[in-house]
């Protein structure tokens, strides 16, 4: 599947390309050329380049990079550029190869509990390569390729040549093969669950666009979903298309937000804030649904024509079946909502033309998988899907989802097959190994070799791992359940990591050898990963620093080693890939009817290259064809229809994922019936951050309290446990303990506590279990099961805790210090 992470569909529409701003001249066989205004301006002293905070211009002095300014075109640029700027130099750099002294002396799985002391010895780049060689012959030699893992999962720098992940694969796959992963932690839950609804994954495709929207929406909902903060990013190079909800805006626009934190988004569009109890969504709308159905609200011609099933949910949402009617009222005493107001927003909701958007949180949670399937079925019921401005949007907040998706040819990319022809996009939900596990499921594969789990209507048997090799990740920041983890970690002989900063990751590596970020080599990308709007040159600004070299060339390094340097490069250098893929978008790009410039012009303008967007694109509306004609466009599922009962989930028989949405307690919650530690801890994407990167930066301070992460908490909260702003906290459960700095503020709730993903783990003392994290890695906290058999995706967002004031010598903050001189 080429969506990775995600290139939006590229729906192609010839019809009105013609009209595209972007073109302005005729070229070669007469067709428009997108060269004269096509490529916007860049001052000639400065290099133009883009990340995944968007397309940017840096301004060097004596080979060093010291400014970088948003492109002008970028039309809501992110205040985080300057840390990304300062990763290059912070003291979190790392610069040479390094190995771990008790590996090095006493050789693979040589005191594993050492993991994470700091103890490593510097190597030279030779020594290096020939070690993590002799080491991937020795483990494939003795216990099989699948007990290599290059599953690597995480948000490595965008660039169609530089994929770190991918090119680990193709080295793998040269090496006879390895174990991988499926899935995301994005999306974990609801990927799997959203084919058998609606028939794709859904949670990646274009929602109807902001000016749709803009046009024609009455009643905006963002549930459980923050596109002010979180469209800062995408995948690819960020476009920043959500500036066109400030259409929305000025139309007057009305919005709730769903939340238990009053957002950024809230606070943008002057919404109202309705703050139900976390993990309690599924009860709110199906107290939601019962109201429409009792008040006969909901559209049934709708339900007939589109849906398949809701006939098998009705006797659960009235109580037929379970003798539990989900009344408004049952739903309160759940979600802590009062019943007048769900009452009164299910009334809303059928009166007026209403976008519901949910975002990820909600569905990153025990049981994750109800939520999507349970808001598509309250759609359903609504009747809106399809309809300008109605239904539902699953990526509103992710990437800028809703920005208009431009006319352009697709971009090829590196594969991990030496041979293939380059692909569009990334491998990245595809099984290419010769072994796959759920990505959230690698701790539990460690602990448990040859057990035998479910997924998704198949058997697992999980492999036994005796070698993980990551880049471009930070699963000592992603991954949930901390002390497990580092448990679960000293089954492996080696860990190999490259990277650029001293992440948590690399500082428990045995191998650490020094990445260059996208800054010091060339590279190529498309901007937005729905608007694909632009081709942007990702120009090299600076040399490596220190010794750092690019993850291609260590690859080929090793490869070299092996014997297989040419198989691994084909004899072609970085300029050559980004060249042949340029020219490959070229010639699609002419079967469309547009002209690129030669790839010369295009490199040597330092321009990106803009595409035009048809008047249809910008009015897309999701599902709008399936509305139209629910024959000639069925959907992918069984039954061509939305499924609001899935007999294919009944088959499978899960006791954790019914074959219709259902409210179902997590393993622990806020006013949970067995839950006893008091505060739920919402471990939202950060704001000045994205993920754990750019943690080691001169941003912290901007953001950091007490000199660590923070920790947000209600004055009633506060109040109840002696805390005043600023306060050390430590906060705890039964499975480990962070400090972290209290922020009293009224924008949480009650009984919520926000402490964001992304914060680097720092561990008092490593060999010690549950030892306390001095800076505040969540992660520490958080549960290590997975969301069902269905999906097995990630529960990030359950966890309980309570907090208390740290007394006593506050231990010092040792993590972004580099451990090479
Ligand atoms: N509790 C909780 N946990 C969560 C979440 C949550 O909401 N709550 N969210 C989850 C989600 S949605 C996600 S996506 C994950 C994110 O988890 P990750 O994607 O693992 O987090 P990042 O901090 O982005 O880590 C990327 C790492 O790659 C490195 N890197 C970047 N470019 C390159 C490159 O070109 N080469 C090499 N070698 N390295 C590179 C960076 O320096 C950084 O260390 O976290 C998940 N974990
Ligand atoms: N600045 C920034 N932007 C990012 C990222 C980043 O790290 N930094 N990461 C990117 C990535 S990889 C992803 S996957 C997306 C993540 O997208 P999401 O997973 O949607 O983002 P979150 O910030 O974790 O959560 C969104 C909102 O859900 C709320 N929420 C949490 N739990 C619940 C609940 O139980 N019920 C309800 N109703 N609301 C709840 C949170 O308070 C938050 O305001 O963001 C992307 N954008
Ligand atoms: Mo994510």
């Amino acid at each position: 599947m080429s969506h990775s992470k995600k290139s939006g569909p590229v729906r192609v529409s010839r019809r009105t390309f013609l009209s595209g701003t972007a073109l302005s001249a005729l070229g070669a066989a007469g067709l428009p050329l997108l060269t004269k205004g096509a490529l916007a301006q860049t001052p000639a002293d400065e290099i133009l380049s883009g990340c995944h905070w968007g397309v940017f211009r840096a301004r060097t002095e004596d080979g060093r990079a010291v400014e970088f300014t948003p492109w002008e075109e970028d039309p809501w640029p992110s205040p985080q550029l300057p840390g990304v700027l300062d990763s290059i130099y912070s003291p979190s750099r790392i610069k040479y190869p390094m190995v771990r002294r008790a590996w090095l002396e006493n050789g693979p799985g040589a005191d594993v509990a050492g993991r994470g002391t700091g103890d490593f010895v510097r190597v030279t780049w030779n020594e290096a390569l020939e070690l993590v060689a002799r080491e991937l012959v020795r483990v494939r030699e003795e216990t099989g390729p699948t007990s290599i893992y290059g599953g690597s999962y995480g948000w490595k720098s965008p660039g169609r040549f530089h994929n770190c992940q991918t090119l680990l694969r193709r080295l793998l796959k040269l090496n006879g093969g390895f174990t991988s992963s499926s899935g995301d932690y994005s999306t974990g839950a609801a990927q799997v669950i959203l084919p058998y609804v609606v028939g794709s994954i859904e949670v990646y495709e274009q929602c109807t666009t902001w000016p749709n929207v803009a046009e024609n929406t009455e009643l905006m909902v963002f549930w459980g979903a923050n596109p002010v903060n979180n469209s800062q990013i995408s995948w690819q190079v960020a476009d920043h298309g959500f500036a066109k909800m400030e259409a929305f805006r000025d139309a007057g626009g009305e919005v709730i937000c769903i939340d238990p934190v009053r957002t950024e988004t809230c606070d943008y569009f002057d919404g109202e804030w309705l703050a139900p109890r976390p993990q309690t969504d599924v009860a709110m709308m199906l107290g939601i649904a019962h109201t429409l159905y009792t008040e006969g609200l909901h559209d049934q011609e709708f339900l007939d024509r589109y849906t398949a099933g809701f006939d098998r949910f009705l006797p659960y949402l009235t109580g037929e079946s379970d003798g539990v009617p989900k009344t408004a009222e049952w739903a309160s005493a759940i979600c802590g909502v009062p019943t007048e107001t769900i009452e009164d927003l299910a009334r809303r909701f059928a009166s007026k033309r209403t976008m519901l958007a949910l975002g990820y949180s909600t569905q990153r949670q025990h049981h994750g998988e109800q939520i999507h399937w349970m808001l598509i079925t309250l759609a359903s019921m609504l009747g809106q899907i399809g309809l300008p401005g109605g239904g539902y949007g699953l990526s509103y907040h992710y990437s800028s989802g809703g920005a208009p998706t431009h006319n352009s040819p697709t971009l090829p990319a590196i594969t991990d097959t030496p041979g293939q022809p380059p692909a569009g996009g990334a491998a990245w939900l595809s099984a290419e190994g010769n072994a796959t596990i759920p990505v959230s499921r690698f701790v539990e594969t460690l602990l448990n070799p040859g057990k035998v789990i479910d997924f998704n209507g198949t058997k697992i048997t999980l492999p036994e791992i005796k070698l993980a090799y990551w880049v471009g990740g930070n699963p000592f920041s992603h991954h949930q359940n901390r002390n497990e983890m580092v448990r679960a970690w000293q089954k492996l002989d080696t860990f190999i990591v490259h990277d650029f900063q001293w992440t948590a990751t690399a500082r428990h590596a045995d191998i650490v050898l020094p990445a260059t970020t996208s800054y010091e080599r060339n590279d190529i990308e498309q901007v937005g990963d729905y608007a694909l709007s632009h081709i942007v040159p990702m120009k090299k600004i600076i040399d490596p620093v220190f010794e750092a070299r690019s993850d291609f060339d260590i690859f080929t390094g090793i490869a070299e080693q092996l014997g297989l340097g040419y198989e691994y490069t084909e004899g072609r250098t970085e300029m050559d890939w980004i060249r042949g893929f340029y020219e490959a978008a070229k010639l699609e790009s002419r079967a469309k009817g547009m002209e690129m410039p030669i790839f010369d012009v295009f490199w040597d303008s330092n321009k990106p290259l803009a595409f035009p967007v048809t008047d249809e694109e910008q009015n897309f509306v999701r599902h709008a064809s399936f509305r139209d004609d629910p024959l000639l466009n069925a959907l992918g599922t069984a039954s061509g229809k939305i499924e609001i009962y899935s007999t294919n989930i009944e088959k499978f028989g899960y006791d954790d994922c019914p074959p219709h949405p259902t409210w179902m307690e997590p393993i622990e919650r806020l006013g949970g019936p067995t839950t006893t530690y008091p505060l739920h801890i919402a471990s939202n994407h950060p704001i000045a951050r994205l993920h754990s990167q750019l943690c080691g930066t001169e941003l912290r301070e901007s953001y950091a309290i007490a000199g660590r992460e923070p920790c947000w908490m209600n004055p009633q909260d506060a109040a109840a446990r002696g805390l005043v702003d600023g306060d050390l906290v430590r906060a705890f459960n039964d499975r480990g303990q962070i400090l972290a700095g209290v922020m009293i503020t009224d924008v949480i709730r009650p009984g919520v506590i926000r402490i964001n993903e992304g914060g680097w783990y720092d561990p008092a003392d490593p060999r010690e279990a549950g030892s306390l994290c001095r800076y505040g890695d969540v992660n520490t906290l958080t549960v290590g099961i997975s969301t069902s058999k269905l999906a097995q995706g990630n529960c990030g967002q359950t966890a309980m805790v309570e907090v208390e004031k740290f007394v006593g010598t506050p231990p010092e903050v040792d993590v972004f210090s580099a451990l090479d001189g």
